[in-house]
Parts: structure tokens; sequence; C-alpha cells
């Protein structure tokens, strides 16, 4: 099954229904953030975050990873990545107020958040489920996007001829709950042609900061 859903312009916070054909749920909302919120959200989170372009092990060997990232979260426990452990970067305001706008919006309280900084096409994310133990059983991962649109790929991970893909636009809102993370694989693919930067934030619920690895290419 290859369909892909095309967002529709003509309300704002419109949703495409599920996204996923089976085994979990991907609601995308388009223009959940007004332009103006857009653009002021992007140009502090580009000045205010201390974004780094870390290091991680691919088949044992050591390769830097294709974008920049940052980590923020509750104070208070670290989480280990690499044999050290890190602290979570306390939330600035910029954060809680998107924080707090998803967080109504999914009725989901979330405690940290992957940042993505895309320079360019050529930055990505490969193949991969968010379903680290300290994220629990079905943990619903709230993603905003602002920026330059870019396409998320879905696969299943048990039947790979079952496949998904929608572009996420400035200003928008994904919101995977249920057992996506047990049964689907998401990607963000280079573009061949010029593009401008994106920042990407994946809100998430971790139930222990305490032992977390990650490690994604
Ligand atoms: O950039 C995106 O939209 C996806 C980010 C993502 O999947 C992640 O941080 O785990
Ligand atoms: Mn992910």
């Amino acid at each position: 099954m290859i369909n892909k859903i095309v967002p529709s312009k003509s309300k704002s916070n419109q949703t495409t229904g599920n996204l996923l054909s089976q085994d979990g749920e991907a609601f995308y909302f388009s223009e959940f953030f007004t332009e103006a919120e857009s653009q002021r959200y992007f140009l502090a989170l580009e000045n205010e975050v201390p974004w780094k372009q870390e290091p991680i092990k691919m088949f044992g060997k050591e390769v830097m990873q294709p974008r920049l990232t940052a980590w923020y979260g509750d104070s208070g426990k670290g989480y280990s990545y690499s044999g050290i452990t890190m602290q979570p970067t306390p939330w600035n305001s910029t954060l809680i107020q998107i924080k707090e706008k998803i967080e109504k919006s999914s009725g989901v309280k979330f405690n940290s958040a992957l940042l993505n900084f895309y320079r360019d096409e050529n930055d990505s994310m490969g193949w991969h489920r968010d379903n680290e133990k300290e994220l629990g059983e079905n943990p619903s991962i709230g993603s905003v996007s602002f920026g330059a649109t870019r396409t998320i790929n879905f696969r299943h991970y048990f039947d790979k001829r079952l496949k998904n893909s929608i572009d996420l636009t400035d200003g928008s809102f994904l919101l995977m709950k249920g057992e996506t993370q047990h049964y689907w694989q998401h990607s963000i693919s280079k573009k061949s042609y010029p593009i401008g930067p994106r920042i990407n934030l994946t809100f998430r619920t971790i139930l222990s900061l305490e032992t977390r690895s990650r490690s994604l290419n």
C-alpha cells in the first residue's frame, strides 16, 4: 500500500486522519502554529539553542550525525549516552510555550524533547523507531516542525511493503501514539534540490531519565 496524503490547506489545524493503515496512530496537523509564531519560534530556537553535531557509532565506527541536535528536559535526572551521563538542558521560555500548546491539544504531558536542526537538503535522519525502554510501552511523541518542509517516511517494520509519507510543513504538528513505535519505522530523507534550514522538536515522556541511550544515524 503506497499512498501519499497531501495535507489540506483549507482549514487551520486540519488533521489528515490516521496516516498509518494499521498497528499504530499518527495524526498530522498543518498550520498548528501561525506563520508569525512559527517565524518567531524558528529564530529564537536557531539562536538560543546550543546546537551540536554529535558522533554516533554505526557498525562499530564513529561517524558524525547528519544534523545538529540538542536535548532539553525537566531538570533532575540525567541520561546515559555513549557511556557518559548527560543532563538535559533546562527548558527555555520558547520551548515551554510550544510544549504547553501541544500538551493542551494532545492531552499528553511531556518531560523532555530532542531537538533536531537540519541545516540544508543534505541533512537527514535514518530509519528508526523511538522505542527505547525509557519511553515505556506505547509512547506518545509530539513532533513540531519549523522552517523548510521535509518529508517524513513511514514503513512497517515487519512488512516493509506498507509505507506512507507526508510533508511536514512550517508550523505543523505530528502526533505519533499507540503501537506506532513497535510496528513502524520513520525517517527523514535528504532532498535532491537546495532547501533552507529546518528545526524539528520531538517531545517525549521519559519514565526514567536515568539509563537512556540513543544511537540514531
Ligand atoms: O525531524 C523529524 O521530523 C523527525 C525526528 C525524529 O524522528 C526523532 O527525533 O526521533
Ligand atoms: Mn523519531
